[in-house]
């Protein structure tokens, strides 16, 4: 049977844990403070920097102080959801019986695969120190994404099969941005 411990004692051995230089930051080396600095510091500068700290984290190799790692990790994540995209794209083509929707569906195939493009082409500007061209690359890919949106508003007006996916894309472009202008002193 458990036996009660004091509060007093309680609240004594936590104090003692967190002034001891043998507590949790002594057991725990601060070696993710860096890390979670630049992502934070990076992510600030995002249109929305939850959904940029929670996508950036999501690669455990974020858990870096190296920027340009971090700027290989966007460009990554970036690419990975536009290719899953214009696969879904595809599968709504294939399933469209509507021509108005079928036109739309193609013209957002055309921007994907122009968006892709450029992600398929950012690695090797983060590479060469290009960073203007990693910039543009980034906001083309996330204008692309807004323009497929556009193209359901008509007409005739379609309700966006891929709002989210649209919206995710941009967000994602946009960390490859943010971090493009650190890079540059933008
Ligand atoms: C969009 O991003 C949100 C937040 O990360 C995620 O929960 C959702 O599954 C994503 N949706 C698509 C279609 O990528
Ligand atoms: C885009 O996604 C973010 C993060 O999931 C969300 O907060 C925002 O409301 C979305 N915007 C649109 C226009 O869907
Ligand atoms: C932030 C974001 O859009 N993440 C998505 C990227 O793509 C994968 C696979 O399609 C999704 O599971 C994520 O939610």
């Amino acid at each position: 049977m458990a036996v009660p411990i004091p509060r007093s004692i309680l609240l004594i051995s936590s104090l003692l844990l967190v002034l001891s230089p043998f507590g949790p930051s002594f057991v725990r080396p601060n070696a993710n403070a860096d890390s979670d600095d630049l992502v934070a510091n990076v992510c600030k500068e995002h249109v929305n920097p939850g959904f940029c700290i929670d996508a950036l984290k999501s690669d455990p190799r974020a858990n870096t102080d190296d920027i340009k790692v971090l700027a290989q990790v966007s460009i990554e994540l970036a690419t990975f959801n536009a290719t899953g995209t214009r696969v879904k794209i595809h599968s709504l083509l294939l399933a469209s019986r509507d021509p108005g929707l079928t036109d739309d569906l193609n013209k957002c195939a055309d921007l994907y695969d122009i968006a892709l493009s450029y992600l398929e082409s950012a690695p090797e500007t983060l590479k060469t120190g290009e960073y203007n061209a990693l910039n543009l690359y980034a906001v083309g890919a996330a204008d692309i994404s807004s323009k497929c949106e556009d193209t359901f508003k008509g007409p005739p007006p379609y309700q966006s099969p891929l709002s989210t996916d649209n919206n995710n894309t941009s967000l994602l472009c946009e960390i490859v941005k943010v971090i493009s202008n650190v890079l540059g002193g933008f």
